[in-house]
């Protein structure tokens, strides 16, 4: 799929272009990178405030939020909703090269940043 790699950077550049899909994709939990992020009030209280990682790596983020929420993945493309408490998860293969914003849409918190390749 790297062939779509350019249109990535467009993407990258609408951050505020959401689609809102609400897909949700079963985590694999096999050979990925599972990053935890916790979120209250809006802000992040736990997890990093960005996540690298090598092109092709497979990679499952899991929010947690005090509310309910949608998390979406910029330039993936990937949501998923999210419960009070309960959390969340989209996992995917990092094979688009960008950084790319990670957010919640209700409370518009900033996750975190996702930076693949380089
Ligand atoms: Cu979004």
């Amino acid at each position: 799929m790297r062939r779509i790699g350019g249109i990535a950077v467009a993407v990258l550049l609408a951050v505020t272009g959401c689609s809102g899909s609400t897909g949700s994709e079963p985590a694999n939990t096999t050979g990925t990178r599972t990053v935890k992020f916790s979120i209250t009030e809006g802000k992040r209280t736990a997890g990093p405030e960005e996540v690298a990682v090598r092109t092709g790596e497979n990679v499952a983020l899991e929010v947690t939020s005090d509310r309910a929420d949608e998390l979406h993945v910029h330039g993936y493309d990937k949501a998923a909703q999210l419960s009070p408490g309960v959390p969340g998860t989209v996992a995917f293969t990092a094979n688009i090269d960008g950084i790319f914003e990670v957010e919640l849409h209700k409370s518009g918190a900033a996750v975190t940043r996702l930076r693949v390749g380089g």
